[in-house]
Formats: structure tokens, C-alpha cells, sequence
């Protein structure tokens, strides 16, 4: 295929389309068909979405963007140089901040080749790309437009040297439990021999510094959560009045999960126009609209030896709130 951008040091490739609007539309329709209706996080990120949640990264009470960040600060090295990487792949990479802190630890090491950043958002990875580029002098990059869940095997090639493999911030949380072992098994089978996956998960804690994290005081995550009405309207000529639903955020012990639901204040009648489809909220009823999986370390080792993989490295703060774990294919 064409590159989308191809620049100096610079290649972009796209692998998403108007299809990515009848994606939104299958998801719409069956979580909102279902007798809980629920709809997947991924939506959330539009760009005014990626804005709010570049904000909840800065609040006091959202510690895991803070925690990852101080983990890679202290170990970045160590993981380069135990790993030998050359490649930095980053699955949901976002803004580069954590990429940055991989990138320096390799080129410290003299190992940095090449940055192959997948995301949803080609502005995202237009912004990440240029501002990489003046930094890291022979720096290649090699951004991928697409979804990792459908698009992983769009991931160019390696050159040879060994790659990290990264999902950063928790995202893996996203997924509920048999999803998420499909997906870690789908990232296993990309990795070579000599490379690793370097995956950031929350650990379970205290319910009410979750809570907090998830239920912040200045409300920009309730309007995170109410960004996906928005979405929905305009992207399926829908008419939610997104005010009208408030934030929810609870701890599942059971599940080890922090739930988000939007809770309709009254009874309504919303109409998917795209979908030519009517759907009813009585008041109360709450809409699904992400779980975000807490770990501990047992869990996390369950996970990778159901996905064929081997836990290798585990990297955590003083207070455990978060950690890194390093894994090869078993
Ligand atoms: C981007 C999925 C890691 O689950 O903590 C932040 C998203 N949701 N606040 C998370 C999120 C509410 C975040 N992840």
C-alpha cells in the first residue's frame, strides 16, 4: 500500500478507513441491543476524548500515568540492556512521553534503530513523529494508523535486531478477561525469539484510591465518560443529551475491576439515525462503558501462561501501585 506520509526519517501507514464508522455502528448496535447495554472504551477517543484524557493523566488522584512514568524513569536501562532493543513498538501509543524514556535508555545503550508506534489517531501519530524526530537524530519511524486489535498484523517487520513490544498505561485493563488472553496470545505470536513484550498494568489497592482515581473532583472524567454520547451523535446522527447521564465509577471486588457506567437521570427515547434505531433508557438505567482490570502479579503470570508467554521481568514502584512486566514467548 501507498504510505499516508513518507518524509526524511518519517513513513506513516493507514490502515483505517470510512469502515472504521460501520465498526462504531457494530458496536452500537449490540451493546445497545443487549439486556445490559454497554458500549466498548475505545470509542472514547476522538480528539476531543485523547484531550480529556491527556487531562485525567495530570490530576492528583489519576496516579497510574504518574507511576508508570517513575517505574520507566528508574528502569528504563535496565530493561534496554537486559532486552538489546533496537526496536520500540508501541501498541495505543498516544503522546510519546513514555516512548521517550524507552527511546533515551536506547540510545544510551547505542542500540536505537527504529520507533513503530500503532494508534487509532493519525493526527496523534503525525504530532508524535515530528516531535520525535528532531530529537533522536538517527531515529527511523515508522508510524501504523489502525486498531491493535484488528491491525497488529500490520506491524512492519523486524530488521533483525530485537524489538520491545509495548502496551503501556493499562490498557490491557480494558479487556475483560478471556478478550484480553486472545489478545496478549495475538501480541505473543508477533514476537520473535529475541524480543519481549513490555506490558503496563494496575495493581489492586486500597477500593477508594481507585475510586478517586476514576472520580475525580474537578469532573473531567465524567466528561471523558459522557464524550462517548458525543461521539455517538455525531459519528451516527444520534440524539443523546449527554447532560442528562452521570458519571458512575465503582470498584468490582469480585472481578478486581473499576467499572464506569452513564446512569440516565430521566427516562429517554434516542434515536441512532444511522442505524435507523430507537433506543430506550428508563431513569436509572445505567450504560457500560468501561472496565479497567486492577492485577497482581499472580494474575498477570496466569494470563501470560495462558497466552504462551513467560513472565521475565517485573518492575513495580515503592508502594506497588503499579507495575511493568517484561515477557518472552514461553
Ligand atoms: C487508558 C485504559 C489505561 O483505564 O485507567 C482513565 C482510561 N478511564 N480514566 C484507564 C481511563 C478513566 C485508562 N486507560
Amino acid at each position: 500500500m501507498e504510505p499516508l506520509l513518507q518524509d526524511g526519517a518519517i513513513r506513516i501507514d493507514s490502515w483505517l478507513s470510512e469502515a472504521e464508522q460501520r465498526h462504531l455502528a457494530d458496536d452500537v448496535l449490540d451493546g445497545f441491543t443487549r439486556p445490559f447495554k454497554e458500549i466498548p472504551p475505545k470509542h472514547f477517543y476522538d480528539a476531543r476524548g485523547s484531550e480529556l484524557f491527556e487531562r485525567i493523566c495530570e490530576l492528583p488522584e489519576y496516579y497510574p500515568t504518574r507511576t508508570e512514568r517513575s517505574i520507566l524513569d528508574a528502569r528504563a536501562d535496565e530493561i534496554v540492556r537486559h532486552t538489546g532493543a533496537g526496536e520500540l513498538v508501541e501498541l495505543g501509543s498516544g503522546s510519546p512521553e513514555k516512548a521517550r524514556l524507552l527511546l533515551d535508555a536506547m540510545m544510551r545503550a547505542g542500540t536505537l534503530r527504529r520507533y513503530i508506534p500503532l494508534d487509532v489517531s493519525e493526527r496523534t501519530l503525525a504530532d508524535a513523529a515530528r516531535s520525535l524526530v528532531d530529537d533522536y537524530g538517527e531515529l527511523r519511524i515508522h508510524g501504523v494508523v489502525g486498531d491493535f486489535e484488528r491491525h497488529l498484523h500490520r506491524v512492519p517487520d523486524g530488521d533483525g535486531s530485537p524489538r520491545i513490544v509495548a502496551l503501556l498505561g493499562g490498557t490491557i485493563g480494558n479487556f475483560p478477561p478471556g478478550t484480553r488472553r486472545r489478545l496478549l496470545r495475538k501480541i505473543g505470536a508477533m514476537l520473535d525469539a529475541d524480543d519481549r513484550l513490555l506490558l503496563g498494568t494496575d495493581l489492586v489497592k486500597d477500593a477508594a484510591m481507585i475510586e478517586a482515581a476514576y472520580d475525580d473532583p474537578e469532573g473531567v472524567t465524567a466528561e471523558f465518560n459522557r464524550n462517548v454520547l458525543h461521539v455517538i451523535n455525531r459519528e451516527l446522527d444520534a440524539d443523546f443529551a449527554p447532560e442528562e447521564f452521570e458519571h458512575v465509577a465503582f470498584f468490582d471486588r469480585k472481578h478486581e475491576w473499576i467499572e464506569m457506567r452513564l446512569r440516565a437521570t430521566r427516562p429517554s427515547s434516542v434515536l441512532i439515525g444511522a442505524l435507523g434505531l430507537r433506543v430506550e433508557f428508563s431513569a436509572g438505567e445505567e450504560l457500560r462503558t468501561e472496565i479497567s482490570a486492577k492485577f497482581t502479579r499472580a494474575r498477570v503470570e496466569s494470563d501470560f501462561e495462558a497466552a504462551g508467554l513467560r513472565l521475565e521481568g517485573w518492575y513495580t514502584d515503592p508502594d506497588e501501585l503499579f507495575a511493568l512486566s517484561l515477557a518472552a514467548r514461553a
